[in-house]
This record gives C-alpha cells, structure tokens and sequence, in this order.
C-alpha cells in the first residue's frame, strides 16, 4: 500500500478559489454539474499536469470553458482525471452521475431511510464529483439543488440560503452560498423528506440567526435536548472563547445511518441520529450527557476546524484535539467540573492508554499513515486534548486565551500547522514550546516514578521525580518530555502545608515545570511532614508509579483537597491490594487487606460535602480495562472477572448497610431532569444497587426487579437490566424478553437492548449474538445496530469476546469480513478490539493471532482492514 509521508508535504500546484455545483437528484442516479474555477498557483510552471481527485464517479463530459476536451487532453483513472497541460487559469466543466442508492460505504453521497446524505471527510467528496481533495484547497462553494418535490421537500447545503423556486415536473430547487472558502471536506448536503423544529439566536453583536434541527418525520420533538445544548453552546463560545456564529443560519440533520458520531461541515452538520434523538422514556442520562457534548463539539469545530482548518491529515489533532478540549471546558462548565475531569480521564485510560500500549501506537501528530480514516483515534483526539491542556495549565487560563485568540487571528481563513498553532503561544508567552512541542509528535507516555524524605529539624522536604518514557513500537529513542505537575503537600488534617522557597526545578504556586529525566525539588520552610499530592487533577497524560504506601494512598482519598487525586488515590489502593491476585502466578487476594478501602469508601459516602455524582464514581471500582492495563502481560479475563467479583463481595459486604439505606432513601424529584445534579443521584442510587447485587442474593434480585419494572426513565430501567445481566444471566435474560416487547419500539432503545444481551457473560451467548443477527430489525449495514451489537460484546464482555477457545475472536473475524465487503471504515475501526492480543496468555494469544491471520490471509480486504491488520500483528 502506497504510505503518505508528512515530510513529502508540499503546496497544491493548483488551487480552486470558487466552486458552483449543479445537484440533480433522482432515485436511480445523482448528476452533478461542478464548474471549478481553477488557477495554477504562483511560481508553478506552465505545462505541470493538474490531478484532480475521483472514485466511483461516472465521467459523462468535461469542458474547459466552451471547449468539450477530448481524449489525449486528460487522462482518467480509477482515482482521478490527470489534465496534461492545462491553462494558467480556467473554469473546468465537469458533468458526472454517482449512484448513492448501492453506496454502503457511507461515504461521499449516499441515501439513508430515504433521504440523500454526505459524508466527505476525509476523503469523501471525491466520491461526489472530481476535485483537488485536500484540506489545503479551499474554495467558495454555491449549489443548486434540484429534486422531487415529494420525494425531497428539503433541499440542505452549506451557508445561506439565497433562492428556492418551482420547476417543472413537480420539481424544485434550493440555492445555497457559503462566503467562507472551505476544504471539499466540510461540504454537505442533504434532500428528502424531514421533520425540524427551530430556534432563533441572537449572537453577541445582535446578528439573528435561525437554527434548525431536521430528524426523520415524527422524531423532530426528540431533538428538543439538543437544540437546548445548541444554544447554550453557542452562547459559551462567545464568553469563553469570543467566537461568534458567522452565516445566518446553522442546519443540523439527524441522520440514522452513520459511520461516525457527527460531522461538522460548514452551517450543515449532520448527525448520528443517536446523538441527537432523546426523551427520557428512551435515552438515558449519560446518553443526554453525550449528546450535549457532541452538539457542543461539532458546533465548536466551526472556528477550531473550519474557519481555521488543518494543511494536512497529518495535523488532525489541530482541530480535533483543540475542539476536544473546548468540549471538554463545555461540559465541565455546564456540569460539575471534578466529576467530568474523572470521567475524561477514565475515558482516557480506557482507549488511549491502551492504544498507546500496543502495536498501534502512534503520536497525536504521526508522520505517516496509509489510510487516513484509520487515525481519527483517541490518541489524535483525546490525547490531543490533554496536550491542549496542558498548555494551558503551563502558560495560565489567561496567556492561553490569549494564544488561542491569536491563533484564530492570525490564521483565519487558513489550513494551518500545529508548529503554527505553538508559535501563537509562544508569541503570547515568551516561552520557548519546542521541547513541549515533542507531546504533539513523540508516541507513548512518560512513567512518572517519585520518592520523598522529610527533614524535620530543617522543615526540609524533598521530592525526587524521575520520567521515563518507554519506547513504542518503531520508535525506541525517546526524549523526556515538559511535565506540568500540579500539587500539593498535604497535612495530616488534610490541609495544604506551604513553603517558604522551593529549588532545583521551576516551581510557582501549585505547579511544578520539569523538563529532565531526573529531577530533585527541595522545598524550605515546610512545618510538618507532607503526603504528596502529584499531578493534581490530572495535570499531564503520564502514568504515575502509584506504587505508593497503602497509607499515603489512604490518606489523599480521605483527606486531599484534590477530587480528581482524592478518587485517583482511593482507585490506586485498591488496585495494589489486588493487582497481584490477578497474575497467573499470582497470590491469593488477601480479603483482610481491603478492610482499611471499605472504611474509607463508607467516609466518603457518609460526608456531607462531596455531591452524589462524585461519591458515584467512588464507588465504581476499578474496571477490567484498569486491571489489564496495571498487569501489562499474560492477561487471563477469567481470573480478573473471578477476583474483581470477590473485591466487589468484600466491599459490598463491608457496606451493605449503607448502601441499601442509600438505595432506599435517596428521593428524586419527581419531574426528571437530565441535568448533572439529577443524574448524579441517579447514579449514585444506581450504583449502590449494582454494588449490592454482587452479593447474588435473591432478595437483591428482587430488589433489582422491582428497580426495572418500577423505573420511570429509562436511565433507571437500563441500570437494572444491567446489573441483572451482569449478575444473574438467567433473569437477566427473562427481563430483556420484557424489555424488547415493551421498550424497544425506538432504534435508540432497540440498540440498548441488543447491547445487553451481548454484554451477558455466560457461555450462550456466542450463539445469543448469532441468533440476535437474524433479528429482523438487525443489519450489518447500519453502523448503529454493528457499534450497539458487536461493541457491547469486545468492550463489555472480555471473558466470552476473549474466550480460550478462540470462538469469540472467530465470530468477530467473520463480522469484520463481512463488513468489509462493503464499509470499510467500520471494519477497519472494528479491528481495533483485537489491539491487545498479544497482552493475553499464550492460548488466547494464539487464537487472537489465528483469527486476525485469517483476516489478513483472505481475498480481497479493504485497504483499511489491511493497514489495521497488518499493525495489528507487528
Ligand atoms: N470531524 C468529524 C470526523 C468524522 C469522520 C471521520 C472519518 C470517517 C467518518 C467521519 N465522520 C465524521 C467528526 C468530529 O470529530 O467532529
Ligand atoms: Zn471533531
């Protein structure tokens, strides 16, 4: 396969300032009209061939200006059209038919319950028409949509909308104009038949905008929530980040097939329906939670992405990792900021960390790539965000506000690098970012290991802080990295002890800077001897020897002022407790040990100052994803499932009195809100109810029971069903019956219900996922029923996706091949659960290896399924 190498980047030869596109939709095929108005850039030589991007377009002709060009005058093939010696500047003609009808791939123009949709990024629009498809090349788009007028009453592109009119044969047509030069891959449209409701914004400087969500007839009422985190979206731009909305009005459509989550083209995004549609009768809070998020995100893509774009793939993270962060700002403005910090991080840990353990490492900004829809991964965007961060806890809120504001400045209208993007930082800090830009393209993460000594006499402490960054693969020289390290010594009530000076590193208020492999800080005028509080709030994406005393631990989680380093510290003793049992050679779990977590846990649910949703996610113990990734090597799912059951026994045993007075006494208003106060509760309740049910005792159960039948939200409904599965196959089974005959009439509910069953962990449920795939409602073409099914299963259910008989890796195979027959995309991104293969004991090691062999070995695979692969392997 041909690689892209960021080092072979260089300028388009032509560019195409101004695009016009005739759309004519029809059911069997689509015929675009595109006129280009083409130059050749500036020192370009005359007679340099220009290369116009195409797949699966059917050329019908091609004309420059007047001129029909003939054969001789270009060349076509399957990836493009090659015109040998075009004019310096010229207006190229080009009528093509596309047929979104047989178009499984989601990608480029194709049709969903209906209705004609776009996806173009990344490299979609060359499946629309024949273009220079490169973030680098903007133009000012103007379309004309013409359709049926019963098959697509709405007719949706980019921009403003500037004509509409009748046409004959019960036809008619929608003009639109975007005065904002763009990439081909913001561009979007849309026409069928739609449902919308609608708003109106008044932006900070009094322009009026209309906003409109579009959904499939009969769920535009569902699209209320979003259209509320809409406006509050925007109005948190203008005060956060000063960015005001810039066209008259800002289109969003729900669509329900997708491969992603959103798109954020120019005025039009376009949705996974999932992210859009809720009622509490069917979404559940962190589905409310996600939606407000992705809204947020896509809408704030509009200056950090499409008024400021990226010059190449390579500089993804640009837009995504900068938008990421914002999103992140958003929700934590919006909801209580410690709990969404946890919860980023845990997100975090989950996929990054392990995509940065494993054969598919790679830095935020990587150097080369084969397939670039392969790298939207959560190191280019969720470690993109925390390198983002990171700036701003080294330069402060109000130098990094500056920096932004610069860069958006300063590059308006441009595709931009991110050399560029640290040079506005450093032009508003004076500070040298060159070795802090290494987060951007070095792979892995620091180790981060510390001790510390305490000399009374002299009221001297010292802490000595080592980096260590292990290598990755392909690339073992690694340089040590800029740390900020927010913290503080903690006193033994649980007070922050000051200093009076502090050496050997730059250190100011809170946060320690250190750039070297070894560091050690000495601080003067400490009164009593502290417990160290590191990396306060999660200050930079390491991983921290947490290797600490079980007291220093016990310590922060009762007594840090800290929450993020509270729950950190509280996750951190237990892991140590029982990390060892889960080694194949392991020790038994010695239960006494987890006597002194117990009480500190029953602390935390008894202060008054803690919120619900904080004491929640204290009592959700460490995940199997935490266990696997502390083991590193020769991982056995059943082992981890068999001690992190009786962790959960000990604890819950230890608790029982104060968990079920929690379950039982913890009130709800009655009006549900999906707001963070409310779900905090809930989950709270929820989680209590999930400890106790570990027990697996029959009164529990009916507890459980009663939580489902009595639910009235489907929050509550879900978290009973999934404690049952998680707890009782056998009654979990009977209540899903109950579930899919009564709730799951709405796709979004439907894919709740095929989740739980492939979460189920007994050994049915191979053949369970087998039999659920000839479910009428079920289709390996829409994304949503794949993600819902088959997600559930390599996420949620470790012990049966990764069983030693292989069957669950075989299963998943077979799905991926399948699926690439026809959506590449999906099927390269679904090769990732096999990530950690190599992490397994030797007999799932050698059925993972068998199955993704099988893969690489059979005829004709995508070359996004080959490049996964082949990683994959190593
Ligand atoms: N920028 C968007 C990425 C995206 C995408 C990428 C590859 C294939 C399909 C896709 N759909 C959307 C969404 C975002 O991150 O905001
Ligand atoms: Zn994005």
């Amino acid at each position: 396969q041909k690689i892209v190498y960021l080092q072979d980047y260089k300028p388009s030869d032509y560019l195409i300032p101004k695009t016009e596109m005739w759309v004519d939709f029809s059911p069997e095929r689509t015929q675009i009209t595109t006129d280009l108005h083409i130059e050749r850039r500036a020192g370009v030589e005359a007679g340099t061939p220009l290369e116009l991007d195409g797949e699966q377009v059917e050329l019908v002709s091609i004309a420059i200006g007047d001129d029909v060009l003939g054969a001789g005058q270009y060349e076509l093939s399957e990836n493009g059209l090659k015109l040998l010696d075009p004019p310096q500047s010229f207006v190229l003609s080009t009528v093509v038919e596309v047929a979104p009808e047989k178009n499984k791939s989601l990608e480029g123009l194709y049709r969903s319950s209906g209705n004609w949709c776009t996806q173009c990024e990344a490299e979609g629009f060359r499946r629309i028409t024949y273009f220079i498809d490169r973030p680098d090349v903007m133009s000012v788009f103007t379309v004309k949509m013409v359709a049926d007028k019963d098959l697509a009453p709405v007719l949706l592109s980019n921009g403003n909308p500037m004509d509409k009119g009748e046409m004959s044969n019960n036809r008619h047509f929608a003009l639109w104009h975007d005065p904002h030069p763009k990439p081909c891959y913001l561009f979007a449209m849309v026409a069928g038949k739609l449902d919308k409701i609608s708003e109106k914004f008044t932006t900070k400087s009094g322009k009026n905008v209309d906003l409109n969500i579009y959904a499939e007839p009969g769920k535009a009422e569902l699209c209320r929530y979003a259209m509320d985190a809409l406006v509050r979206s925007m109005k948190w731009d203008e005060e956060r980040f000063g960015c005001e909305y810039d066209l008259d009005v800002f289109n969003i459509v729900a669509v329900s097939d997708f491969n992603a989550g959103a798109m954020e083209n120019k005025g039009l995004n376009i949705f996974n329906d999932k992210y859009v549609l809720a009622d509490p009768a069917t979404a559940t809070d962190q589905d409310y939670a996600l939606i407000e998020r992705i809204i947020a995100h896509e809408y704030f893509h509009n200056y950090t992405g499409n008024r400021v774009t990226c010059r190449d793939w390579f500089q993804l993270c640009l837009k995504e990792g900068l938008t990421v962060f914002r999103d992140q700002e958003f929700s934590s403005d919006e909801r209580f900021r410690d709990v969404e910090r946890i919860d980023d991080v845990k997100g975090l840990r989950q996929s990054q960390f392990v995509e940065d353990s494993g054969p598919l490492a790679h830095p935020p900004r990587p150097s080369q790539y084969e397939q670039i829809d392969n790298f939207y991964t959560s190191t280019v965007y969720e470690k993109g965000a925390e390198v983002v961060r990171m700036l701003m806890t080294l330069l402060g809120k109000q130098t990094f506000h500056e920096g932004v504001d610069l860069y958006l400045d300063r590059h308006d209208g441009e595709a931009a690098t991110i050399e560029q993007f640290i040079k506005c930082f450093e032009d508003v800090s004076g500070r040298d970012l060159s070795q802090f830009q290494k987060w951007y393209t070095q792979a892995g993460r620091p180790r981060v290991s510390y001790s510390t000594s305490y000399a009374a006499e002299q009221k001297l402490f010292t802490l000595v802080l080592k980096q260590e960054v292990p290598p990755t693969p392909g690339d073992d020289e690694k340089s040590p990295l800029v740390l900020p390290i927010r913290f503080g010594l903690v006193s033994n009530n649980g007070e922050d002890l000051t200093w009076e000076h502090a050496e050997g590193a730059e250190v100011q208020d809170d946060l320690i800077v250190t750039n070297e492999d070894e560091v050690t800080v000495t601080f003067h005028g400490v009164s009593s001897a502290p417990v160290v509080s590191l990396f306060r709030g999660f200050s930079a994406p390491v991983t921290l020897d947490t290797k600490a005393s079980l007291e220093e631990d016990l310590h922060r989680a009762r007594l840090d002022s800290d929450p993020f380093n509270r729950w950190e510290s509280l996750q951190s003793a237990i892991m140590n407790i029982v990390a060892p049992a889960m080694d194949v050679d392991g020790p038994e779990l010695d239960i006494e040990l987890l006597e002194p977590v117990a009480v500190a846990l029953s602390q935390t649910l008894d202060s008054q100052n803690l919120s619900p949703a904080f004491k929640a996610l204290c009592l959700k113990l460490p995940t199997y994803q935490d266990y696997t990734q502390r083991l590193g090597q020769n991982i056995d799912p059943d082992r981890i499932k068999t001690v992190r059951q009786k962790v959960s026994e000990v604890v819950a045993d230890k608790l029982r009195g104060q968990l079920v007075t929690l379950y039982s006494t913890l009130h709800l208003p009655d009006d549900y809100q999906p707001n963070a106060e409310q779900s905090g509760m809930r989950d709270l309740r929820n989680q209590a109810l999930s400890l106790l049910a570990t027990l697996k005792e029959g009164q529990l159960f009916e507890l459980v029971e009663r939580h489902y039948r009595e639910a009235r939200n489907m929050t509550d409904r879900q978290a009973a069903l999934a404690i049952m599965c998680a707890n009782a196959p056998d009654r979990a089974v009977e209540l899903l019956d109950d579930f899919k005959r009564n709730y799951t009439e709405a796709m979004t509910v439907y894919d709740k219900w095929l989740g739980l069953n492939a979460s189920i962990d007994d050994a049915q449920t191979i053949d369970r996922i087998k039999r659920l795939m000839d479910d009428d409602r079920f289709s390996l073409e829409t994304p949503n029923r794949v993600y819902a099914l088959f997600g559930a299963f390599t996420q949620g259910n470790p012990t049966q996706f990764a069983r030693a008989d292989g069957a669950g890796f075989e299963l998943i195979a077979d799905v991926i091949l399948q699926i690439d027959q026809f959506n590449p995309q999906v099927a390269g991104r679904f090769a990732v659960a096999f990530r950690i293969w190599k992490n397994y004991e030797s007999k799932r090691r050698e059925a993972a290896r068998a199955a993704l062999e099988r893969i690489k070995q059979s005829e004709k695979i995508s070359p996004n399924l080959s490049e996964m692969v082949n990683k994959t392997l190593g």
